[in-house]
Parts: structure tokens; C-alpha cells; sequence
């Protein structure tokens, strides 16, 4: 195996380096330094690119200070180490975070500006790394952050898609989907470390290995081996206080070429082993809560665990003389069960590599991982054909039946289950051919398990992890997601993290919930003017995109009323829509009525293979299309789709939100982490009882937030009864007429059944509750027109929602991690 040890850079101290100076006089040297011996080029002759590209590499020196003193800090100290496995880092660029929590923005762009380039036009040109789905992903990217921020070793272990999640088009009102190419112009922020590679194997047999005098053994000689090689980029924490690491793999075959095949003439054989090899980490499959079935997924998904193990190991063995005491050393979150076939590879490496007993290897695998659900839907939960599973892991298959066996007997024989209980916690699937069940394997692995809000953990407890929860009742606990606020609120809103600067000091810039300290100017008229027109500056720099990408033109000064997350049935797009068209009617019907203009803006992407949620997408460009050209509105309303929402496109969203749309069916949404960017921008949300809406409506109070619909056990109740829709639409003519705009083909006259099919099943079962919840939307909605033209009081609210977020930072999150599930970081000695 390719398994060396990294040299110690600065070993005594002797190749050390002087540390970068900060002052806009040395960072103009050296960034015209980098463009000239790094890049070729003169300040004359230099293009933006070429700028953006200096600045990072100088940029990059002052981390490589930080980034080594905080490696060399953790092997000293010898604590516990955290790495989070997730097969999506949704980052986002990285300019400007690294810069800002550095304290480098005012220097660098002084030194820029002496060359006339301006920092937030090159910023634009970095490509955003796009290595997720969604909430899922930037959830991980966001605990990166606050790991190096709040001073926890974190190491993130994820795959180096060289293409990131699709890029969107719009094309008569249809989504198209293009490949992302992040790294075609190569990437400057990462460090490839080919002494960190180690081979993965697949498919073959097992056999037993019987010697004298000795137990049995057994050896796995796969089929087949890739190479799985270290690409490691820094992560910045806030003040530059500590630079961790996420450790990205990226798959090779062994031998680059078969040379023999070559020279005697099959020259693409000679490539086939190669490309089979790098198809591993080529693409993100774009399937958010749902699985993706497909073998690939499946390669992707142990390529990256086995290969985080191996480094995990091989680096407590570097520190330690046995893995013994593993679990005292690392923790290692799974999140979701994309990683969980860790389980299953752990206990083989200590196995049959390291020469465990069963036992002692089953309580190290136990008390070292931990497991992160973040979503109860059925087609979500991800479980692999028997067979699929075995030919391609077969030892791995065995050890899984083994853990079986044990949780089985354990459960019969000390807690008298019957034959329905242990088919319920069984890690086989008898039911559908034969599946193991990944969310049962992470669970009996780990010896924490948590939801990622309250409502949301309550819900785990009661379906899918019922049984176990019952067998292990000390396992789950909730930790609800937060996001950073450094790139949430300081990067995406200087205008108002300046504002609150000079209110109360920039001491919530180190210690969020200090931002409740301006709670108490919502009752200061001053106040709520410069917080207004902070908004208005963000809400006109949104219209202008809008009209310059869309060619709409929007009013600064309605309510900006915005969705934007990914597209799926149970987020309920659709009742946004149909809302908007219920409006367009009364509009129209009643012109003479006092209405207070909006901009419903939406925007995300749909799984390419997901036919309902492109309907939606199609439903609401054909909508705007038509409502935005009828005079009859008067501009009253305008409805935009707004193509490829990605992280950068949400930073600019965020803060230009008057109103927040977080209506998912109630039960269905984990958590949502966007409704907690919204309100700490300063908008208001409305939202059903769902995910962390409930714990946001704790915080900022009910007068602050706008909650409407059935609860989460109202609608499992309605489920049960079987509800339809038809009943609720013939008793709702608002409703009714709308769906009949939609049927008629008003919105797609060259098409007019193309969103029959979305229509029907409103009727027939209305599975979603977009019925159902109709008339309490449109209730609130109209309460909410209403509340709009009271300026003082929307802003009042408005800045309550701000002052109460501080809570919902994931640093707090992950404090919480830290303290209740790893046992590990600044807080606990040693
Ligand atoms: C995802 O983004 C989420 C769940 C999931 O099973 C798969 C993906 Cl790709 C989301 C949840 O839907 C959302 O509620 C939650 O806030 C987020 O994960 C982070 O926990």
C-alpha cells in the first residue's frame, strides 16, 4: 500500500517561514508578486481572472500560517479529534470567507484599488464549489466553519466531484441541466497530498484462512483496486483563530495506462481501467431525499468511507501504539447514511487487518461513530440489494449479518422481542427482495444518534427508528442545525452588520447571541429607518439582477415575498403558486381594493428525474410569463423564477427578503436551515409547524413570525383517513378557480394539459395538504398585506427576528456536538 508519512514541515522550527504581513502595502507587493513570478503576467497586461487568482495565492500564504500552527497545536495537544464524513460539502466560494475571517477585507482592497481593480468584482469571478444537493450540504459546510471557529480539531472527509451539482437553465419555462465544471480553470485552493493515498478495493471473495493452533481468519482479495488520493483545502475559522482541514478523495486506477493492451494495439482498453477508476468521483448524483439506487452511488459511498478510515487509522497509529484507545482520540460523525457502510469497513480494518476480537472492535466501532438523520421520508432511506451489496462488498456483506445476529439475539433474549419487533430493527429488509437498511446499520453503530430539530427528532423516536429506539432509548438526541453567521450575515450583509456595529459594538461579531443587544431598538423609530433602508439597498441590488438577468423589472418597494430551497412535493411550491394565482384573480376581479404590491420570487433545482417537481418549475415560469404582461395587474404582482440558485445567488437572496416561505407539508421538513438565514437578514417568515420553524417561533416570539396550517399529528391523522382534496376544492371557490386557471391551459396555451396531471392530484388524494392548507395560507398571507403598509410595525418585527436568531448559529450547534456527542474540542481538557 502507498501509505507514507507527511514530513514535518517546520520541524525544529528551522525551515520555518516569516509569517505574511497584513498592511496594504505589503499585500500589494505580494500580490503583484504572485501575478508576476506565479501567473506570468505584468499589472498592464493582467485580465480580472488574473487578479482574482493573485489575490487568492496571497491570500492563501497568510492561511498556510494559521493552517500549520493549528496542525502542529492539535499533535501537541494531543486531544480528541472530530471528522465529519459527508459525501456533500456545499462551500460556495471562498475568496471572500477566507478573507473576511482573516480581518483581511479593508487591506485587501486598499491594495487592489491601487491598481484600479475592485475586490467585489473579482470576488464574482470564483466559481462556487458546488459538492452538495442542499440543506444537507451546506449544513456540512457551515460546521466546517464553526468548527475552526469555536477552536474543535474538525477534519471534513468528502469526495472531489469534478463536477459539482448541475447548473440550471431555464428554457420555455422547462428546467435544463448542464454539467458544472468547478475545476476547469484549476483550483487554487487545494493542495493535492499524494503521500495520502490508499487503495480500495471491490468486488472479489472472501475466503477462510485456517492455521494451526491459531482461530480463523478471514481474507478479502478483491476483484478489483482503485486509488484513493488526499486533496486538502483549508478552512478558515473566524479571526483566523484556527485552519482546519477538509480532506476531499479523489479516484485513480493503479496502473494509469495497461501499457501491454496499448502496444499491441488496443489503445482504448488500454484506458478502460482508468476511466472505470475516475468514474467514481466524477459526479454528484443530483438526487436530494431520495435515493440514488444505482451501483456508482453505492461505489462513491464506500470509496470515500474506506478511504477516511484508512487516514483516520493511519494517523492515530502515527500517535498512539495500538487503536485501542481509537475512540478516545476521534470522533467520527456519519451525515446521514451516506457514510454508514463505515461501520461495516471499521470493524474489518481492525479485524482482519489490525487483528481485533469481535467484541473489543464492536465497542471501539460503537463509542467512535456517531450517526446524523436528516430526513424520515421512505424514499429517502437508503438500502441496498442483497446482492448488489455483496458482489460488491463481500466481506463487508459478512460482517453486517454478524452484527445482525447479535442485535437480534440481543433483543430476543434480553428484551423478549418477538418475531414482528425483530423483523422491525432487523439490518435486513425481508420485505422487498432482500435490503440491508443503512439508517438501521449507522444506528446500531453509533453510540449517539440525533435529529436535527426538536420536531424532528420527536418524529424519528415515533416511525422510522421506533423499534430501536425502544431497544436503545438513551441513543437519540436532538441537535438542531444552526448556520454560520460570519458568511450568513457579515459576508452577505455589510450593510447591516454595519448597522448593528454601530448600534451595540462588534461584539456579537465574536459572540452571536450579543445580537439580542438591539432587540430593544425595534422601538426606536431611528433605528428601524437605517435597518429599512439597509433593506431597501439589498432588495434594489436583487431587482437589478432581476432585470438584468430575466429582463423583468420589479418594485424595490413591494414586499418581497421569496422560496427558494430545492424543489420537492412536500416544500410545497405548488401552494405558493396557486396562491399567486388566486391573487392574480383577485386582482383582476377587484381592482378597486386597497393591494399591497409583491414580488413572489422563487428559485432552485429539481432532480433531473423528478417529473413533478420540473411540472412545478415549468408551472411557475409560465405563470410569471403571463401574469407579469397583463396590464389588468398594474404591477401588483409579479411572479419570477430566478434560474440556478446556488450558495452565491442565496447570499445575495437572503438579505433582500421581506418575507421568508417555509410552508412544507407539516412533519416532512427535517429542519431547513434557509428559514434561518432569512429571519437573521431580517425577514419574516411564514411557515407551517415544521423542522425548526417551531423552535424559531420559541425564539422570536409568536407576535414576530407567521404560522399557519395543520400541525405535523394533524396531517398524519388526515393521512390515515385517507383526505382528499376534491371535497375541500368545491367549498373553496379561490381555490377552485385557480386550479381551473391552471387546467385550462391560461398559463400554457401551446400546451394546455401540461399541468393536468399536477391538478389531478390535488383532487384525488392531495397527499402534500396543499388543500387543505389553502385557506389558512391565504389568510395569513392577506393578514400579512395588510401588516406591510404599518411600515413601523413590520420593521419593528423585522428587527426582532434579527436580534433573536443568535440561537440558530451553527455555532451553537456544534458547541452542543461537541459537548453531548464527540466529548471533544475546546471545553474539555486534554
Ligand atoms: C438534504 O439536503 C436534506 C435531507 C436529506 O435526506 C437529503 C438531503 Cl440532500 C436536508 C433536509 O431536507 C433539511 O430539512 C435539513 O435542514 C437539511 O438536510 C440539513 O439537516
Amino acid at each position: 500500500p502507498v501509505q507514507t508519512h507527511e514530513a514535518p514541515l517546520n520541524g525544529n522550527g528551522v525551515l520555518k517561514p516569516e509569517p505574511r504581513l497584513n498592511d496594504p502595502d505589503t499585500l500589494a507587493r505580494q500580490i503583484v508578486e504572485k501575478l508576476t513570478y506565479s501567473i506570468g503576467k505584468n499589472p498592464a497586461s493582467a485580465r480580472k481572472y488574473d487578479w482574482l487568482r493573485a489575490t487568492t495565492l496571497a491570500v492563501r500564504d497568510r492561511i498556510m500560517d494559521h493552517w500549520f500552527e493549528s496542525a502542529d497545536r492539535f499533535a501537541e495537544e494531543g486531544g480528541k479529534r472530530v471528522c465529519y464524513l459527508s459525501m456533500e460539502f456545499l462551500i460556495g466560494r471562498m475568496l471572500r470567507d477566507a478573507i473576511n475571517n482573516l480581518g483581511l477585507t479593508e487591506p485587501v482592497r486598499e491594495a487592489l484599488s491601487r491598481y484600479g481593480v475592485e475586490l467585489d468584482m473579482i470576488e464574482l469571478l470564483e466559481p462556487d464549489a458546488a459538492l452538495g444537493n442542499g440543506g444537507l450540504g451546506r449544513l456540512a459546510a457551515c460546521f466546517m466553519e464553526s468548527m475552526a471557529s469555536t477552536g474543535v480539531p474538525g477534519y471534513g472527509y468528502g469526495i472531489r466531484y469534478v463536477h459539482g451539482f448541475f447548473r440550471q437553465e431555464i428554457a420555455d419555462g422547462a428546467q435544463v441541466e448542464l454539467p458544472e465544471t468547478w475545476l476547469v480553470h484549476g483550483n487554487p485552493w487545494e493542495f493535492e497530498r499524494r503521500n495520502a493515498s490508499y487503495e480500495i478495493g471491490f468486488g472479489g471473495k472472501v475466503s477462510t484462512i485456517q492455521e494451526p493452533g491459531r482461530p480463523s481468519r478471514q481474507v478479502w482479495r478483491p476483484a478489483e483496486r482503485v486509488l484513493a488520493v488526499a486533496y486538502d483545502t483549508p478552512m478558515v475559522g473566524w479571526r483566523g483563530r484556527q485552519v482546519n482541514t477538509l480532506r476531499l478523495w479523489s479516484a485513480q486506477a493503479l496502473d494509469p495506462i495497461l501499457l501491454d493492451a496499448f502496444n499491441s494495439g488496443d489503445h482504448i482498453g488500454a484506458l478502460v481501467e482508468s476511466n472505470k477508476a475516475e468514474a467514481i468521483t466524477r459526479v454528484l448524483y443530483p438526487a436530494d431525499s431520495h435515493q440514488a439506487g444505482q451501483e456508482l452511488r453505492l461505489r462513491q459511498e464506500y470509496f470515500f468511507s474506506s478511504a477516511s478510515l484508512q487516514d483516520i487509522i493511519r494517523r492515530h497509529l502515527e500517535e498512539n501504539d495500538n487503536l485501542s484507545n481509537l475512540a478516545d482520540k476521534v470522533a467520527i460523525q456519519l451525515n446521514d447514511t451516506h457514510p454508514a457502510v463505515s461501520v461495516a469497513e471499521l470493524m474489518r480494518l481492525l479485524i482482519d487487518v489490525h487483528g481485533f476480537e469481535w467484541d473489543e472492535a464492536w465497542k471501539i466501532t460503537r463509542a467512535t461513530f456517531s450517526y446524523t438523520n436528516h430526513t424520515l421520508l421512505p424514499e429517502a432511506l437508503e438500502h441496498w440489494p442483497i446482492h448488489l451489496f455483496e458482489r460488491l462488498l463481500p466481506r463487508q456483506m459478512q460482517i453486517i449479518y454478524a452484527i445482525n445476529t447479535g442485535i437480534i439475539r440481543e433483543a430476543a433474549q434480553e428484551h423478549g422481542y418477538d418475531d414482528g419487533q425483530v423483523a422491525a430493527i432487523s439490518l435486513i429488509d425481508e420485505g422487498n427482495g432482500r435490503r440491508v437498511r443503512m439508517g438501521q446499520l449507522a444506528f446500531v453503530g453509533s453510540h449517539a444518534v440525533n435529529g436535527v430539530s426538536a420536531l424532528h427528532t420527536d418524529l424519528m423516536k415515533q416511525t422510522v427508528f421506533r423499534d430501536l429506539h425502544a431497544l436503545y432509548p438513551d441513543r437519540i438526541q436532538n441537535k438542531t442545525n444552526g448556520v454560520t453567521p460570519r458568511r450568513w450575515l457579515m459576508e452577505a450583509n455589510p450593510g447591516l452588520t454595519g448597522l448593528i456595529t454601530e448600534a451595540i459594538g462588534p461584539g456579537f461579531l465574536d459572540d452571536i447571541e450579543k445580537i439580542i443587544e438591539i432587540d430593544h431598538l425595534a422601538d426606536d423609530a431611528g433605528f428601524r429607518e437605517r435597518f429599512a433602508a439597509v433593506k431597501r439597498q439589498n432588495k434594489e441590488r436583487l431587482a437589478n439582477i432581476i432585470g438584468e438577468r430575466m429582463a423583468t423589472s420589479v418594485d424595490p418597494g413591494a414586499i418581497f415575498d421569496i422560496q427558494v430551497k430545492r424543489i420537492h412535493e412536500y416544500k410545497r411550491q405548488f401552494l405558493n403558486i396557486i396562491e399567486a394565482i388566486a391573487l392574480y384573480d383577485q386582482i383582476r376581479s377587484h381592482p378597486e381594493r386597497d393591494w399591497t404590491p409583491r414580488v413572489k420570487i422563487f428559485a432552485g433545482k429539481a432532480a433531473p428525474s423528478y417529473v413533478q417537481a420540473k411540472e412545478i418549475i415549468h408551472l411557475a415560469n409560465d405563470v410569471g410569463r403571463v401574469i407579469n404582461a397583463d396590464p389588468a395587474v398594474r404591477d401588483l404582482l409579479k411572479v419570477v423564477f430566478i434560474p440556478n440558485y446556488n450558495v452565491s445567488l442565496a447570499e445575495i437572496i437572503m438579505p433582500a427578503a421581506d418575507l421568508s416561505e417555509q410552508i412544507s407539508t407539516a412533519g416532512l421538513e427535517a429542519s431547513g436551515t434557509g428559514n434561518m438565514k432569512f429571519a437573521l437578514n431580517g425577514a419574516l417568515t411564514i411557515g407551517t409547524l415544521d423542522g425548526a420553524n417551531v423552535e424559531m417561533l420559541e425564539h422570536v416570539g409568536e407576535d414576530n413570525i407567521f404560522i399557519f396550517g395543520l400541525t405535523a399529528s394533524e396531517v398524519a391523522q388526515r393521512r390515515r383517513e385517507a383526505h382528499s382534496g376534491r371535497s375541500i376544492i368545491d367549498n373553496e371557490p379561490m381555490l377552485r378557480e385557480a386550479l381551473d386557471a391552471i387546467s385550462s391551459g391560461l398559463f400554457c396555451p401551446d400546451s394546455p394539459s401540461r399541468f393536468h396531471s399536477l391538478v389531478s392530484n390535488l383532487y384525488n388524494n392531495d397527499w402534500w395538504m396543499i388543500c387543505a392548507d389553502f385557506r389558512a395560507y391565504w389568510d395569513t398571507q392577506r393578514a400579512l398585506d395588510g401588516l406591510y403598509t404599518q411600515q413601523d410595525e413590520w420593521q419593528a418585527k423585522a428587527v426582532h427576528n434579527t436580534a433573536r436568531m443568535g440561537w440558530f448559529s451553527s455555532d451553537r450547534s456544534i458547541r452542543e456536538y461537541a459537548r453531548d456527542i464527540w466529548k471533544a474540542g475546546p471545553d474539555r481538557e486534554g
